[in-house]
């Protein structure tokens, strides 16, 4: 029987990864390259070092040691957390807003499973801070998904077994995560047409018609 269900935060309950992308793309052309657009749904869940790997396939200069490659890092996040500043609750529409509060009345508990290190910062921008049970996010992880730690330990905070929850994600690696972690999935976006989801929404809403 499902109690708890455990949302992404990037592409599911916000659409950050604009932010994200353009902050690449600021790091790539000081570097010198374009970023392509068709690597944007590839950095989806996957965390911040990693990323910085997939965006650097599109530099051809010298390699770089591991001090140069966390300095962009640093860069980076500096540049997509001006983005974030400016975010404010109307960043979150009302269907979520309405949706984790039905929940919350059908009597499910309900956590955050994110990647990044930024969430808390997100959540206290866009209101929802106390709205969820649980945070398990960057700050508490080693492995990022497709490992299912992030999940595990969101269940964990929420005092249930991976078998009681179910997650919403929006990237493969997500979907992999859960699978992984011996919970049911739900895909959305891009993650929708993705065949090892369990259930596939085109809406956030949608959720509710089956966590009745
Ligand atoms: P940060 P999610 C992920 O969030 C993003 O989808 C991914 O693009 C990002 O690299 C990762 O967080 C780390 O974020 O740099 O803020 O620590 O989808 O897991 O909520
Ligand atoms: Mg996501």
């Amino acid at each position: 029987m499902i109690k708890g269900v455990i949302f992404d935060l990037d592409g599911v309950i916000v659409f950050t990864d604009q932010f994200h992308f353009k902050a690449w793309k600021q790091m790539a052309s000081e570097l010198g390259f374009c970023l392509d657009e068709e690597v944007n749904h590839r950095l989806r869940g996957v965390s911040r070092m990693e990323s910085l790997d997939i965006v650097l396939e599109g530099y051809k200069g010298a390699s770089l040691s591991q001090k140069k490659k966390e300095a962009l890092a640093d860069k980076k996040n500096n540049i997509y957390r001006e983005f974030l500043a400016a975010m404010t609750p109307d960043d979150v529409t009302d269907q979520v807003r309405e949706t984790l509060a039905e929940l919350h009345r059908r009597g499910y508990r309900i956590a955050l499973g994110s990647s990044s290190k930024n969430a808390r910062f997100i959540l206290e921008k866009v209101a929802l801070a106390e709205v969820f049970d649980a945070v398990s996010d960057g700050t508490n992880i080693t492995k990022s998904k497709p490992d299912p730690e992030v999940f595990l330990k969101a269940a964990e905070y929420l005092g249930l077994c991976p078998k009681e929850c179910i997650v919403v994600e929006d990237a493969y690696a997500g979907i992999d995560a859960a699978k992984a972690g011996n919970m049911l999935a739900a895909g959305i976006g891009k993650a929708g047409e993705y065949d090892k989801a369990d259930y596939c929404i085109k809406k956030f809403e949608d959720l509710l018609d089956f966590l009745k």
